[in-house]
């Protein structure tokens, strides 16, 4: 299976594909520089680099299930990339930092014009506020058959729950008709 990472700039993307692959990750690292500061708006401090072309990962799951993982780059003006990235996949996860929920429009808009299934994975920073799902949906506006989970990026089990709730919801179809 081919699943896209997406998400606004420094959402957690690589972060994810890092801790959820079970092969070194191909990453595509740029030095973020003084020049950039009027375009890309920092959230976390020690960020320093930033996606350039995508990451990639796999993970195998049960049931003989490999998914094969494209962390897209996060900034607006990559949406040419992100849509390459897109071809092919049978699903997104749409990353969310609740600071900058209106940055997700992007990803979301991205997916929903490819006509991609997507499972929106809120990264829960500690210094973010926290909404429950019921608001976040609003603030989204959500297809009610949409799910929505919460997830620390950086911790195994959780970003495991993530994809399967993806895979899940992928797959939920092809089960409903056998
Ligand atoms: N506190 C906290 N920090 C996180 C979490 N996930 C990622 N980070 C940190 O946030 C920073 C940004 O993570 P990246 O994984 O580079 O974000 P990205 O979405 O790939 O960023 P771009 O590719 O630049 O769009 C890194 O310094 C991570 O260590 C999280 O769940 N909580
Ligand atoms: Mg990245």
């Amino acid at each position: 299976m081919k699943i896209v990472i997406l998400g606004a700039f420094g959402v957690g993307k690589s972060t994810y594909v890092e801790t959820i692959s079970e092969i070194t990750p191909l990453r595509t690292e740029e030095r973020l520089t003084q020049a950039g500061q009027v375009v890309d708006h920092l959230t976390v401090d020690t960020k320093s680099t930033t996606t350039v072309a995508m990451d990639f990962g796999r993970r195998t799951l049960g049931g003989g299930i490999v998914v094969y993982l494209f962390g897209a780059p996060g900034q607006p003006r990559f949406a040419d990339m992100i849509r390459s990235l897109l071809t092919g996949a049978l699903g997104g996860l749409v990353l969310v930092d609740t600071r900058h929920v209106e940055e997700s429009f992007e990803s979301i808009g991205l997916l929903e014009e490819a006509d991609v299934p997507y499972v929106v994975g809120v990264n829960t920073f500690a210094e973010a506020p926290s909404y429950n799902e019921e608001v976040l949906r609003d603030a989204l506006s959500l297809p009610p058959d949409r799910p929505v989970v919460y997830l620390d990026a950086r911790h195994r089990d959780s970003a495991k729950s993530a994809l399967i709730a993806l895979v899940t919801d992928i797959l939920r179809p092809l089960r409903s008709h056998a």
